[in-house]
């Protein structure tokens, strides 16, 4: 039987949190085996808010040797930069004549970025999810896994999938958002109601994948927890604690019962130890391959290019496809 195909992509805003590492790349690592995975860099949706040229591209590299430093090894997946394939762009302008202007308006974290870049509300903000539908329609992915905040734009995607099918016949897959169980949303550490991101502004509020061992220990020392001083979980009452037993959860492979039982009788500053030394523990080996990678960015390049050559052969076929459809005239 062949293998189910995935899709997913980061962009490269930035040095990456513990946050996306819980949400997205550690679930990637673990489909490996099972799926045929696409995993590319999403350095056009990057350009929708403003960037330094040079640091833009050496996020991006730096984003390839963190999906294969967290553990994607590039000879069983395809590995990318979403730039490098033009069928994406290609697919996602038809697409855009099969999006619905209120539909795009509805999208939050459209509204979000509005609200947070208000000096640069531009239309690649607006039409941001259609490229991102255009990313997995392309490569007829089935999964797509991705942390909670995404979950809307995957809905689209599958609208837009289902409103071209019903008009031109079966052509694009449904794909299904895939969210862990866990993990699927980890919160900031300084504000445990809204989630951990790469572009908070407070230090404190998030753990990157970059930080050495003392800053770990200080940020997690200083989480925001509450006066019970009991390990235990209860996200509407203490969403501090709760979100750090999660993370715990999550590192050591144990449910949230076990944490409990575990931390029982004990309080926070034994806990915070605890967890910090096993996001520690997890991110010391991931930082040690990082750094070897990056001595070597040519070979990265070589990973790129090779995913390019196969991904671009899929995309290709499908966009072809999807432009004899809607009647535009294919040089074959
Ligand atoms: P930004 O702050 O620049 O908007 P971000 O941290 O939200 O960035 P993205 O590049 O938008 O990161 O997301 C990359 C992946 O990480 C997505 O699959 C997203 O769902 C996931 N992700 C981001 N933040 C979290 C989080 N706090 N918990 C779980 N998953 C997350
Ligand atoms: N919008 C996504 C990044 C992204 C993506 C994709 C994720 C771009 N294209 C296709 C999954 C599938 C984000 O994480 N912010």
């Amino acid at each position: 039987m062949e293998k189910k195909i995935i899709l997913s992509g980061i962009q490269a805003t930035g040095t990456l949190t513990l946050g996306n590492y819980l949400g997205a790349l550690n679930n990637w690592v673990e489909m490996q085996d099972k799926y045929d995975c696409y995993y590319m860099i999403a350095d056009l949706h990057t350009l929708t808010i403003r960037n330094d040229p040079e640091i833009l591209r050496k996020n991006t590299l730096n984003l390839i040797a963190l999906y294969i430093a967290a553990g994607l090894d590039p000879e069983k997946n395809t590995i990318f930069i979403q730039s490098h394939i033009p069928a994406h762009t290609q697919l996602s302008w038809v697409l855009n004549c099969y999006t619905y202007m209120g539909e795009l308006n509805r999208m939050t974290q459209y509204k979000d970025k509005c609200a947070k870049h208000a000096d640069n509300i531009n239309s690649g903000l607006f039409t941001y999810p259609v490229l991102m539908a255009a990313d997995i329609l392309i490569y007829n992915a089935d999964l797509v896994p991705v942390g909670q905040d995404q979950k809307q734009h995957l809905e689209i995607a599958r609208d837009i999938a289902e409103r071209f099918n019903s008009i031109y016949g079966e052509t694009f897959k449904m794909p299904e958002p895939y969210i862990g169980k866990v993990g699927a949303k980890i919160m900031g550490l300084q504000n445990p109601t809204s989630k951990m991101s790469k572009s908070a502004e407070d230090p404190m509020d998030k753990i990157l994948l970059s930080d050495t061992k003392e800053d770990i220990i200080k940020k997690f020392k200083k989480a925001v927890t509450d006066s019970e001083n009991k390990v235990r979980f209860d996200v509407e009452n203490k969403p501090g604690v709760s979100n750090l037993m999660v993370i715990y959860s999550i590192i050591k492979n144990k449910t949230i019962e076990e944490v409990e039982k575990e931390f029982e009788g004990q309080g926070y500053g034994n806990f915070k130890t605890a967890v910090a030394e096993a996001v520690i523990e997890r991110l010391e080996p991931l930082q040690k391959r990082y750094n070897e990678l990056l001595e070597n960015p040519k070979e990265l390049m070589e990973i790129c290019n090779k995913g390019t050559e196969k991904a671009s052969k899929k995309a290709n076929t499908l966009l072809k496809n999807v432009y004899k459809k809607v009647g535009l005239v294919i040089n074959e």
